[in-house]
């Protein structure tokens, strides 16, 4: 076995290495900040950055043997060139016993704000390491991906609340409305864990078992997420092509109490809802215990969605709710699980609405495009230097780039305020308001460690502007 990746001084990106011998002579301090300049919602909700601080950066994360390990893996790296700050870390070994020498302060997790606002920022607290804020700016972007998940989840709720408000009398199962399929379609377990737990900041029901333990571990909540016994193709084809109502009638004996999804589609869910589940099993699934939830599996959803619901209405008929809405009995609903993204979810519910059903008939699945279609420029986080100290003189310092001007940065040290009940950015010296940003991290030590339920609190407390 080689080298573990636990080595701090190994989770940047190599130029990083370089860094510490271009910054002008005498600058002692390096002040920088994340943002979301903007992108696909016009609101981000912050989370993560706590899992990424307790993973990679609380405690003493530097010892001897890291040193050497790492001078030895960049001098090969870099062919020979001897870049590598041995003095540098091992000043920060000795002198702060292997804990890093910065300050972090960051907006409460779970937090909406408007893009463009400071999310947290970093500053070194020696005045000898000004090199190290940039240093551990790799790390710290990867805040991006749980950020922009939890993002995307929120604006879908969003969503679903809405028609759930107009179509439904009741808002309650909002919670579970969009189920988390996404295991699978992630890059990692790993990733599928922070994902899974930046989608539980909205909603409750989720397959991604990884979620549950990086919940625990970095969240303090034991019991996330929560999910229901379903069918996959294995299970319903292993019947063979004629043998799909014996597979229902018998899952629903195995099963014969609370909800069970069935997959639907696996020869022709025309026949499977109107015949199988509408004619030969209708009284079994009348008198279950429990929901059936059918779940098309393809072609176009909406469409799919339209035509199930249409067909189970005709078997099993509905009520009209007092907004003039169409209501499934109780035993019965659906769950769509393929294809869905922010924008087939809108197309779903609104064509759901044009035809008089509810929203509450419907749960929706996501799964690639929850945790895994999206990137940096989603929601275009970025970290940049707004203030630096060379010989003990403040310096405001900012990128503006001719070639896009949407990639200026701000400058000078950083307050976030609340105006009128909205986030605010402005610089330390134009305020007298108190910062919205919380001290997070000093010198190795977590200050503060937010909880899943405060987190989720948070980002559910709107409404009112919004
Ligand atoms: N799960 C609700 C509970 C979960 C799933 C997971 C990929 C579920 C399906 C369902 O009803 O149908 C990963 C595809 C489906």
């Amino acid at each position: 076995m080689g080298p573990e990746l636990n080595n701090v001084i190994l989770l940047a990106d190599s130029y990083k290495i370089s860094h510490h011998l271009q910054y002008p002579p005498g600058t002692t301090r390096v002040y920088s900040y994340f943002e979301s300049r903007g992108g696909k919602y016009d609101k981000t909700v912050f989370f993560g950055l706590q899992y990424i601080l307790k993973k990679w950066l609380v405690g003493q994360v530097l010892n001897q043997q890291m040193i050497d390990e790492a001078e030895i893996i960049l001098n090969r790296h870099f062919k020979g060139a001897k870049l590598f700050n041995r003095e540098g870390w091992e000043y920060i070994l000795h002198e702060h016993k292997g804990r890093l020498p910065l300050r972090i302060r960051a907006a409460p997790e779970g937090s909406v704000l408007p893009t463009k606002n400071v999310l947290f920022s970093v500053e070194n607290t020696d005045p000898k390491v000004p090199w190290l804020t940039n240093y551990v700016e790799t790390v710290l972007v990867q805040t991006w991906y749980p950020t922009t998940v939890a993002t995307g989840s929120y604006f879908q709720k969003l969503k679903i609340a809405e028609y759930l408000s107009e179509t439904a009398e009741s808002m309650d199962k909002l919670p579970i409305m969009l189920h988390d399929f996404g295991y699978r379609g992630s890059s990692s377990v790993e990733s599928a864990g922070i994902g899974g737990l930046a989608h539980l900041v909205n909603f409750e029901g989720s397959d991604t078992l990884a979620a549950l333990f990086t919940a625990e571990k970095y969240y303090g909540e034991n019991n996330a997420a929560f999910s229901v016994p379903a069918t996959e193709h294995s299970t319903m084809t292993s019947w063979g092509r004629d043998g799909e109502s014996a597979a229902v009638r018998y899952i629903m004996d195995k099963v014969p109490t609370g909800p069970i999804s069935i997959v639907s589609d696996s020869y022709d869910i025309f026949n499977m809802v109107e015949h199988i589940m509408g004619e030969e099993l209708k009284e079994k699934i009348e008198s279950r215990d429990g929901v059936l939830i059918v779940r098309p599996d393809s072609g176009e959803p909406s469409e799919m969605v339209l035509k199930t619901l249409n067909l189970i209405g005709e078997k099993f008929g509905y009520t009209v709710n007092s907004l003039g809405y169409r209501v499934l009995p109780p035993y019965i609903s659906v769950v769509q699980g393929d294809g869905i993204c922010y924008e087939s979810l809108e197309k779903i519910l609104k064509v759901m609405k044009e035809n008089r059903w509810s929203a509450e008939n419907l749960c929706f699945g996501s799964g690639g495009a929850l945790l895994q279609k999206m990137d940096r420029d989603t929601q275009k986080c970025a970290y940049k230097c707004s203030y630096v100290e060379v010989d003990g003189k403040g310096i405001d310092v900012f990128k503006d780039p001719v070639t896009d001007h949407k990639k200026k940065s701000k400058k000078g040290r950083l307050v976030l305020i609340k105006q009128d009940g909205e986030f605010q950015t402005v610089r330390e010296e134009e305020t007298t308001q108190e910062d919205e940003m919380f001290l997070v991290f000093e010198n190795g030590e977590l200050v503060k460690d937010w909880s899943l339920s405060e987190v989720r609190a948070r980002a559910w407390s709107r409404k009112s502007k919004d």
